[in-house]
Parts: structure tokens; C-alpha cells; sequence
């Protein structure tokens, strides 16, 4: 019996994309940061890798629609950061952004990574993008990768 499974050695002509947020920059750049070094580490030349920046969370999801639709890359890694304490409107900006992305993927056929953190503190937020708790922008950027070959594996095109 067959069995599928992506791994962690990108395909030499694969291309990402990343979708960055700038509401809480001070995170969603270490994200950045950690979601380019995995896809480094992976095999991913920088040049196969454009990012885009969007003002908030809630605007992630027409981005990494509108770049998956051109049809240019594998897989589209979303990094954001949504802070309970800094906004009332947390539920409707964490769970916009959670569908929007989750719509996005299945509507595109294109895998469409969630690194968005949705946390209660900025240290909390601290501690996902780069310190303890690892970095959420690098475990995104490493499902990018296994998500590519696993779908590159199931086409029958
Ligand atoms: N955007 C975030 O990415 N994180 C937040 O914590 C946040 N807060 O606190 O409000 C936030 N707001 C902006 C939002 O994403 C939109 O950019 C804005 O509402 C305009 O549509």
C-alpha cells in the first residue's frame, strides 16, 4: 500500500511565499527571521522566497490569496501576531485570520501555513518567536516545505 509524506528537502524549483504582518513588528519580524532561516536550512534558495508585508493580521488572508492564485508557488507561509491584552477586537481579528487563511488553502488548492500567533501576552508572543518556546515563523516555514512535496507527491498532472 502506498504511503505518502512530504520531507523536509525542498524541491529544487520550488518558490514560497511569505506573508508578513506589521501590527506588532517587533514579533513578526523574528518570525520572519526564523521562517527564512528554515526555509534556508530546508534547501530553499533566498531567491525562490518573496515576501510581502500587510498592515495587521486581519489583511493576511487577500494576500496570501492573491499570491497563491497567481499560480507561482508552492506553498504561502503567514506570519502574524494577535495580543489579547492590545485589543479588544482579538476574537474577531484571530478568528478572521484563521478562516480567511483556512478558506484561502482550500479554495486555491495552494497550502497556505498558519504562523499567526493568537496569544493573551507580548510575552507570550516573545516567547514563540525566537526564545523558549521555540519559533513559530520556523515551524510554519518547515510545514511549508513538507506541504510542497506531499502535494507535489498527489498530483497526478
Ligand atoms: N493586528 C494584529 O496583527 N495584531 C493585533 O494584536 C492587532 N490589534 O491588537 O488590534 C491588530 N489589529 C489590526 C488589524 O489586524 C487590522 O490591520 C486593522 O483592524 C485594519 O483592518
Amino acid at each position: 500500500m502506498p504511503v505518502f509524506e512530504g520531507t523536509l528537502v525542498a524541491p529544487p524549483d520550488a518558490r514560497f511565499a511569505i506573508v508578513a504582518s506589521r501590527f506588532n513588528e517587533m514579533i513578526t519580524q523574528r518570525l520572519l527571521n526564523g521562517a527564512q532561516a528554515a526555509l534556508a536550512q530546508h534547501g530553499v534558495a533566498e531567491e525562490a522566497v518573496d515576501v510581502a508585508w500587510c498592515p495587521g493580521a486581519f489583511e493576511i488572508p487577500v494576500v496570501a490569496k492573491t499570491m497563491a492564485e497567481t499560480g507561482r508557488y508552492d506553498a504561502v507561509v503567514c506570519l502574524g501576531a494577535v495580543v489579547r491584552g492590545a485589543t479588544p477586537h482579538f476574537d474577531y481579528i484571530s478568528g478572521g485570520v484563521a478562516g480567511g487563511i483556512q478558506q484561502v488553502m482550500l479554495d486555491t488548492g495552494v497550502p497556505v501555513l498558519f504562523g499567526v500567533l493568537t496569544v493573551d501576552t507580548i510575552e507570550q508572543a516573545i516567547e514563540r518567536a525566537g526564545a523558549e518556546a521555540g519559533n513559530k515563523g520556523a515551524e510554519a516555514a518547515s510545514g511549508a516545505v513538507e506541504m510542497a512535496n506531499l502535494l507535489r507527491q498527489l498530483r497526478v498532472d
